[in-house]
Protein backbone atom coordinates (compact mmCIF):
# COMPACT_ATOMS: atom_id res chain seq x y z
CA UNK A 1 0.00 0.00 0.00
CA UNK A 2 0.98 3.44 -1.00
CA UNK A 3 0.98 5.37 1.97
CA UNK A 4 -0.36 9.21 0.16
CA UNK A 5 -2.25 10.84 3.06
CA UNK A 6 -2.52 10.73 6.84
CA UNK A 7 -5.01 12.57 8.96
CA UNK A 8 -5.13 13.05 12.74
CA UNK A 9 -8.12 13.82 14.46
CA UNK A 10 -8.23 14.66 18.37
CA UNK A 11 -11.10 13.44 19.26
CA UNK A 12 -12.98 14.60 22.91
CA UNK A 13 -15.83 11.42 23.74
CA UNK A 14 -18.62 12.70 26.20
CA UNK A 15 -19.17 9.37 28.46
CA UNK A 16 -22.82 8.51 29.63
CA UNK A 17 -21.53 8.41 33.40
CA UNK A 18 -18.11 9.55 35.18
CA UNK A 19 -15.47 6.91 35.36
CA UNK A 20 -13.39 6.74 38.46
CA UNK A 21 -10.23 4.41 38.80
CA UNK A 22 -7.55 4.91 41.44
CA UNK A 23 -5.78 7.11 39.51
CA UNK A 24 -8.52 10.01 38.85
CA UNK A 25 -12.13 10.14 36.86
CA UNK A 26 -13.39 11.18 33.99
CA UNK A 27 -16.15 12.42 32.09
CA UNK A 28 -15.27 12.89 29.03
CA UNK A 29 -12.66 10.40 27.32
CA UNK A 30 -9.75 11.73 24.63
CA UNK A 31 -7.81 9.82 21.90
CA UNK A 32 -6.92 10.07 18.33
CA UNK A 33 -8.66 8.81 15.25
CA UNK A 34 -6.12 8.18 12.34
CA UNK A 35 -6.81 7.76 9.40
CA UNK A 36 -5.03 6.73 6.62
CA UNK A 37 -5.30 6.48 2.61
CA UNK A 38 -3.48 4.43 0.95
CA UNK A 39 -4.32 3.11 -2.93
CA UNK A 40 -7.38 5.20 -2.70
CA UNK A 41 -8.49 3.26 0.36
CA UNK A 42 -9.15 4.88 3.50
CA UNK A 43 -8.34 2.45 6.54
CA UNK A 44 -9.05 4.04 10.48
CA UNK A 45 -7.68 3.50 13.54
CA UNK A 46 -7.37 4.30 17.29
CA UNK A 47 -4.79 5.77 19.10
CA UNK A 48 -5.66 5.27 23.04
CA UNK A 49 -4.12 7.63 24.46
CA UNK A 50 -6.06 9.90 26.92
CA UNK A 51 -5.70 13.51 27.87
CA UNK A 52 -4.14 13.14 31.25
CA UNK A 53 -0.68 10.66 31.93
CA UNK A 54 -2.73 8.62 34.74
CA UNK A 55 -2.84 4.72 33.55
CA UNK A 56 0.86 5.47 31.33
CA UNK A 57 3.11 7.76 30.16
CA UNK A 58 1.39 8.44 26.87
CA UNK A 59 -0.73 11.14 26.50
CA UNK A 60 -2.67 12.33 23.52
CA UNK A 61 -0.34 15.34 22.87
CA UNK A 62 2.50 12.81 23.25
CA UNK A 63 1.14 10.97 20.73
CA UNK A 64 0.62 13.52 18.76
CA UNK A 65 3.94 14.41 18.59
CA UNK A 66 5.59 11.13 18.21
CA UNK A 67 2.88 10.61 14.94
CA UNK A 68 3.88 13.71 13.88
CA UNK A 69 7.40 14.16 13.77
CA UNK A 70 8.46 10.36 13.61
CA UNK A 71 6.04 7.53 12.56
CA UNK A 72 3.98 9.34 9.73
CA UNK A 73 7.85 11.28 8.32
CA UNK A 74 8.84 7.28 8.25
CA UNK A 75 5.83 6.10 6.10
CA UNK A 76 4.57 8.92 4.27
CA UNK A 77 4.87 8.41 0.14
CA UNK A 78 6.21 4.75 1.03
CA UNK A 79 5.11 1.89 -0.19
CA UNK A 80 4.19 -0.26 3.22
CA UNK A 81 3.34 -4.31 1.93
CA UNK A 82 2.04 -5.38 5.18
CA UNK A 83 1.62 -3.85 8.63
CA UNK A 84 4.91 -5.91 9.85
CA UNK A 85 7.16 -3.76 7.49
CA UNK A 86 5.88 -0.48 9.34
CA UNK A 87 6.94 -1.82 12.61
CA UNK A 88 10.30 -2.01 10.83
CA UNK A 89 10.03 1.04 9.26
CA UNK A 90 9.44 2.86 13.16
CA UNK A 91 11.82 0.40 15.03
CA UNK A 92 14.12 2.98 16.03
CA UNK A 93 11.58 4.70 18.01
CA UNK A 94 11.95 3.77 21.55
CA UNK A 95 8.37 3.08 23.44
CA UNK A 96 5.32 5.40 22.87
CA UNK A 97 3.51 1.96 22.07
CA UNK A 98 -0.11 3.43 22.14
CA UNK A 99 1.06 6.39 19.17
CA UNK A 100 2.46 3.33 17.56
CA UNK A 101 -0.47 1.02 17.68
CA UNK A 102 -3.10 4.03 16.65
CA UNK A 103 -1.41 4.15 12.89
CA UNK A 104 -0.68 0.42 13.06
CA UNK A 105 -4.42 -0.18 13.37
CA UNK A 106 -5.22 2.30 10.21
CA UNK A 107 -2.75 0.03 8.30
CA UNK A 108 -4.61 -3.26 8.88
CA UNK A 109 -8.03 -1.72 7.99
CA UNK A 110 -6.48 -0.93 4.61
CA UNK A 111 -5.10 -4.70 3.85
CA UNK A 112 -8.28 -6.35 5.08
CA UNK A 113 -10.44 -3.64 2.53
CA UNK A 114 -7.61 -3.72 -0.04
CA UNK A 115 -7.90 -7.65 0.70
CA UNK A 116 -11.67 -8.19 0.91
CA UNK A 117 -11.08 -10.09 4.86
CA UNK A 118 -11.98 -8.87 7.78
CA UNK A 119 -9.67 -8.15 10.48
CA UNK A 120 -10.29 -11.21 12.47
CA UNK A 121 -9.37 -13.30 8.82
CA UNK A 122 -6.27 -11.78 8.62
CA UNK A 123 -5.33 -11.90 12.55
CA UNK A 124 -6.14 -16.09 12.27
CA UNK A 125 -9.28 -15.76 14.79
CA UNK A 126 -11.79 -18.15 15.63
CA UNK A 127 -14.85 -17.51 17.52
CA UNK A 128 -17.83 -15.50 15.47
CA UNK A 129 -18.68 -13.84 18.91
CA UNK A 130 -16.63 -13.41 21.92
CA UNK A 131 -17.75 -13.28 25.80
CA UNK A 132 -16.95 -10.02 27.45
CA UNK A 133 -17.83 -7.93 30.70
CA UNK A 134 -18.43 -4.70 31.99
CA UNK A 135 -15.41 -2.71 33.66
CA UNK A 136 -17.27 -0.61 36.85
CA UNK A 137 -15.37 2.38 37.86
CA UNK A 138 -15.25 3.53 41.92
CA UNK A 139 -18.41 4.60 42.96
CA UNK A 140 -19.68 7.33 45.79
CA UNK A 141 -20.64 4.95 48.11
CA UNK A 142 -20.82 0.96 48.20
CA UNK A 143 -24.42 1.35 47.60
CA UNK A 144 -24.11 2.66 44.23
CA UNK A 145 -21.25 0.11 43.12
CA UNK A 146 -23.94 -2.26 44.37
CA UNK A 147 -26.99 -0.97 42.23
CA UNK A 148 -24.63 -0.50 39.07
CA UNK A 149 -23.74 -4.04 39.53
CA UNK A 150 -27.23 -4.72 39.43
CA UNK A 151 -27.93 -2.53 36.57
CA UNK A 152 -25.11 -4.36 34.52
CA UNK A 153 -26.72 -7.94 35.96
CA UNK A 154 -29.98 -6.76 34.44
CA UNK A 155 -28.46 -5.65 31.24
CA UNK A 156 -27.09 -9.47 30.29
CA UNK A 157 -23.29 -8.69 31.52
CA UNK A 158 -22.03 -12.19 33.24
CA UNK A 159 -18.70 -10.63 34.36
CA UNK A 160 -18.06 -7.90 36.32
CA UNK A 161 -14.73 -5.89 37.00
CA UNK A 162 -14.62 -3.19 39.61
CA UNK A 163 -12.08 -1.07 40.29
CA UNK A 164 -10.36 -0.92 43.59
CA UNK A 165 -8.37 1.33 45.27
CA UNK A 166 -6.80 1.51 49.13
CA UNK A 167 -9.74 2.41 51.65
CA UNK A 168 -11.90 1.46 48.57
CA UNK A 169 -11.32 -2.16 48.19
CA UNK A 170 -12.41 -5.41 50.74
CA UNK A 171 -15.74 -4.29 51.82
CA UNK A 172 -17.03 -3.20 48.38
CA UNK A 173 -15.39 -6.78 47.11
CA UNK A 174 -17.31 -8.71 49.93
CA UNK A 175 -20.75 -7.07 49.70
CA UNK A 176 -21.06 -8.12 45.81
CA UNK A 177 -19.97 -11.72 46.69
CA UNK A 178 -22.37 -11.86 49.10
CA UNK A 179 -25.02 -10.79 47.41
CA UNK A 180 -24.12 -12.32 44.29
CA UNK A 181 -22.38 -16.14 45.51
CA UNK A 182 -21.32 -17.45 41.74
CA UNK A 183 -20.48 -14.62 40.23
CA UNK A 184 -18.06 -14.35 37.77
CA UNK A 185 -16.09 -11.44 39.87
CA UNK A 186 -12.42 -9.74 39.35
CA UNK A 187 -11.02 -6.28 40.55
CA UNK A 188 -8.76 -3.63 39.21
CA UNK A 189 -6.05 -1.57 41.00
CA UNK A 190 -4.36 0.02 38.22
CA UNK A 191 -1.70 -0.40 40.07
CA UNK A 192 -2.91 1.65 43.85
CA UNK A 193 -0.75 -0.79 46.15
CA UNK A 194 2.64 -1.14 46.88
CA UNK A 195 4.18 -4.99 47.97
CA UNK A 196 3.93 -3.30 51.41
CA UNK A 197 0.12 -2.10 51.20
CA UNK A 198 -1.17 -4.72 49.33
CA UNK A 199 -0.97 -7.37 52.45
CA UNK A 200 -4.32 -5.29 52.87
CA UNK A 201 -6.05 -7.36 49.76
CA UNK A 202 -5.38 -10.27 51.41
CA UNK A 203 -9.34 -11.26 52.40
CA UNK A 204 -10.35 -11.06 48.69
CA UNK A 205 -8.37 -14.55 48.49
CA UNK A 206 -10.97 -15.69 49.90
CA UNK A 207 -13.57 -14.46 47.69
CA UNK A 208 -13.05 -16.91 44.85
CA UNK A 209 -12.20 -13.70 42.51
CA UNK A 210 -11.09 -14.40 38.80
CA UNK A 211 -8.05 -12.58 38.74
CA UNK A 212 -6.62 -9.19 40.70
CA UNK A 213 -5.96 -6.94 37.80
CA UNK A 214 -2.37 -5.01 38.66
CA UNK A 215 -2.23 -4.38 42.24
CA UNK A 216 1.21 -2.94 41.79
CA UNK A 217 3.72 -0.57 39.55
CA UNK A 218 4.09 -0.87 36.17
CA UNK A 219 7.69 -1.32 36.17
CA UNK A 220 7.55 -3.74 39.31
CA UNK A 221 7.23 -7.64 37.92
CA UNK A 222 9.38 -8.58 40.61
CA UNK A 223 6.90 -7.44 43.45
CA UNK A 224 3.92 -9.01 41.50
CA UNK A 225 5.56 -12.25 41.86
CA UNK A 226 6.33 -11.79 45.27
CA UNK A 227 2.88 -11.28 45.66
CA UNK A 228 1.51 -14.10 43.99
CA UNK A 229 3.66 -16.31 45.54
CA UNK A 230 1.64 -15.19 49.02
CA UNK A 231 -2.13 -15.33 46.81
CA UNK A 232 -3.84 -18.39 45.25
CA UNK A 233 -6.22 -15.74 43.34
CA UNK A 234 -4.60 -15.61 39.98
CA UNK A 235 -2.68 -12.24 39.93
CA UNK A 236 -3.57 -11.00 36.07
CA UNK A 237 -1.25 -7.91 34.76
CA UNK A 238 -1.95 -4.94 32.78
CA UNK A 239 0.26 -2.13 32.77
CA UNK A 240 3.12 -4.06 33.38
CA UNK A 241 2.77 -6.07 29.95
CA UNK A 242 4.79 -3.39 26.90
CA UNK A 243 6.01 -6.21 25.02
CA UNK A 244 6.42 -9.94 24.25
CA UNK A 245 9.71 -10.02 25.84
CA UNK A 246 7.96 -8.29 29.18
CA UNK A 247 4.78 -10.86 29.03
CA UNK A 248 8.22 -13.87 28.47
CA UNK A 249 9.92 -12.66 32.41
CA UNK A 250 6.60 -11.68 33.51
CA UNK A 251 5.65 -15.65 32.55
CA UNK A 252 9.08 -16.96 33.67
CA UNK A 253 9.31 -15.20 36.98
CA UNK A 254 5.60 -16.37 38.00
CA UNK A 255 4.61 -12.49 38.37
CA UNK A 256 1.10 -13.27 37.51
CA UNK A 257 -1.12 -16.25 36.27
CA UNK A 258 -2.87 -14.39 33.17
CA UNK A 259 -2.17 -11.35 31.02
CA UNK A 260 -4.75 -8.53 29.76
CA UNK A 261 -3.59 -7.92 26.62
CA UNK A 262 -4.62 -4.33 25.10
CA UNK A 263 -3.14 -3.76 21.76
CA UNK A 264 -2.38 -0.23 22.15
CA UNK A 265 -0.43 -0.96 25.29
CA UNK A 266 1.72 -3.22 23.57
CA UNK A 267 2.37 -1.16 20.53
CA UNK A 268 -0.56 -2.55 18.07
CA UNK A 269 -2.14 -5.97 17.17
CA UNK A 270 1.22 -7.87 15.80
CA UNK A 271 2.61 -7.40 19.29
CA UNK A 272 -0.61 -8.80 20.53
CA UNK A 273 -0.99 -11.72 18.50
CA UNK A 274 2.60 -12.75 19.61
CA UNK A 275 1.61 -12.40 23.08
CA UNK A 276 -1.48 -14.39 22.69
CA UNK A 277 0.78 -17.42 21.05
CA UNK A 278 3.32 -17.21 23.79
CA UNK A 279 0.80 -17.45 26.51
CA UNK A 280 -1.64 -20.00 24.73
CA UNK A 281 2.02 -22.27 24.44
CA UNK A 282 2.88 -21.42 28.23
CA UNK A 283 -0.83 -22.00 29.33
CA UNK A 284 -1.59 -18.60 30.31
CA UNK A 285 -5.18 -17.58 29.85
CA UNK A 286 -5.07 -13.94 28.24
CA UNK A 287 -8.45 -11.49 27.79
CA UNK A 288 -8.57 -8.16 25.63
CA UNK A 289 -8.66 -4.99 28.04
CA UNK A 290 -10.45 -2.16 27.14
CA UNK A 291 -9.22 1.82 27.30
CA UNK A 292 -13.05 2.89 26.66
CA UNK A 293 -12.77 2.76 22.94
CA UNK A 294 -14.76 4.15 20.21
CA UNK A 295 -16.61 2.08 17.69
CA UNK A 296 -12.99 1.55 15.80
CA UNK A 297 -10.79 0.39 18.54
CA UNK A 298 -13.81 -1.34 19.76
CA UNK A 299 -14.03 -3.26 16.31
CA UNK A 300 -10.30 -4.27 16.74
CA UNK A 301 -10.47 -5.59 20.17
CA UNK A 302 -13.59 -7.87 19.14
CA UNK A 303 -11.75 -9.34 16.37
CA UNK A 304 -8.54 -9.48 18.72
CA UNK A 305 -10.40 -11.73 21.27
CA UNK A 306 -11.56 -14.30 18.26
CA UNK A 307 -8.49 -15.67 18.99
CA UNK A 308 -8.45 -19.35 20.76
CA UNK A 309 -6.53 -18.06 23.63
CA UNK A 310 -8.65 -15.21 24.93
CA UNK A 311 -10.19 -17.32 26.96
CA UNK A 312 -11.64 -14.95 29.76
CA UNK A 313 -13.95 -12.41 29.05
CA UNK A 314 -13.03 -9.17 27.73
CA UNK A 315 -13.45 -5.54 29.04
CA UNK A 316 -15.17 -5.03 25.62
CA UNK A 317 -18.52 -3.64 26.62
CA UNK A 318 -21.69 -2.36 23.86
CA UNK A 319 -21.40 0.75 22.80
CA UNK A 320 -24.09 2.63 24.34
CA UNK A 321 -22.13 2.20 27.96
CA UNK A 322 -19.89 4.18 26.57
CA UNK A 323 -20.68 7.67 25.45
CA UNK A 324 -23.49 9.81 23.92
CA UNK A 325 -22.28 9.47 20.70
CA UNK A 326 -20.32 7.05 18.73
CA UNK A 327 -18.24 7.70 15.81
CA UNK A 328 -18.79 4.71 13.86
CA UNK A 329 -22.39 3.72 12.05
CA UNK A 330 -21.99 1.02 13.92
CA UNK A 331 -22.66 0.18 17.34
CA UNK A 332 -21.94 -3.04 19.12
CA UNK A 333 -24.44 -4.61 21.45
CA UNK A 334 -24.22 -7.18 23.57
CA UNK A 335 -26.06 -10.84 22.74
CA UNK A 336 -28.05 -12.99 25.20
CA UNK A 337 -24.85 -15.08 26.14
CA UNK A 338 -23.13 -12.06 27.16
CA UNK A 339 -21.32 -11.88 24.50
CA UNK A 340 -20.34 -9.65 21.11
CA UNK A 341 -20.53 -10.26 17.71
CA UNK A 342 -17.34 -10.00 15.86
CA UNK A 343 -17.81 -7.63 12.58
CA UNK A 344 -17.36 -9.37 9.12
CA UNK A 345 -16.81 -6.99 6.98
CA UNK A 346 -13.68 -6.36 5.66
CA UNK A 347 -11.01 -4.66 7.67
CA UNK A 348 -12.14 -3.41 10.57
CA UNK A 349 -15.99 -3.52 9.50
CA UNK A 350 -16.91 -0.35 10.96
CA UNK A 351 -17.67 2.88 8.70
CA UNK A 352 -17.23 6.74 10.42
CA UNK A 353 -19.78 8.71 10.95
CA UNK A 354 -18.65 12.00 9.67
CA UNK A 355 -21.09 14.55 11.49
CA UNK A 356 -20.11 12.72 15.00
CA UNK A 357 -16.31 12.58 14.14
CA UNK A 358 -16.81 16.54 13.28
CA UNK A 359 -18.79 17.43 16.78
CA UNK A 360 -16.17 15.05 18.64
CA UNK A 361 -13.13 16.50 16.50
CA UNK A 362 -11.04 19.20 18.95
CA UNK A 363 -8.50 19.16 16.66
CA UNK A 364 -7.12 17.62 12.79
CA UNK A 365 -4.34 17.59 10.90
CA UNK A 366 -3.62 16.55 7.13
CA UNK A 367 -0.24 14.91 6.53
CA UNK A 368 0.96 14.34 2.50
CA UNK A 369 4.37 14.08 1.02
O1 LIG B 1 -7.10 -0.65 33.54
O2 LIG B 1 -8.38 -1.76 32.31
C1 LIG B 1 -7.98 -0.66 32.70
C2 LIG B 1 -10.04 2.15 31.13
C3 LIG B 1 -9.07 3.11 30.95
C4 LIG B 1 -7.79 2.84 31.37
C5 LIG B 1 -7.48 1.63 31.97
C6 LIG B 1 -8.45 0.65 32.13
C7 LIG B 1 -9.76 0.93 31.72
C8 LIG B 1 -10.88 0.01 31.89
C9 LIG B 1 -12.05 0.21 30.95
O3 LIG B 1 -10.96 -0.81 32.77
C10 LIG B 1 -12.47 -1.01 30.23
C11 LIG B 1 -13.41 -0.69 29.08
O4 LIG B 1 -12.96 -0.15 28.05
O5 LIG B 1 -14.59 -0.98 29.21
MG1 LIG C 1 -6.55 -2.67 33.96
Amino acid sequence: MLIERITLYHLRMRLKAPFETSFGSIDTRDCILVEVTADGVDGYGECVADRDPGYCYETVGTAWHIMEDFLIPAILGENIKHPINYLDQVAGVRGHQLAKAGIEMALWDVQGKQQGKSLRQLLGGSKERVPVGVSIGIKKSPEKLLASVDDYLEKGYQRIKIKIKPGRDVKETQLIRKRYPNLALQVDANSAYTIESAGMLKPLDDLDLLLIEQPLAEDDLWDHSRLQAEFSTPICLDESIHSLRHARQAIEMKAGRVINIKPGRVGGLIQAVSIHDLCQESDIPVWCGGMLETGVGRASNLALASLPNFTLPGDISASERYYFEDVTNELFSLNSDSTITVPERPGLGVTINREALKRATLRNKTYTP
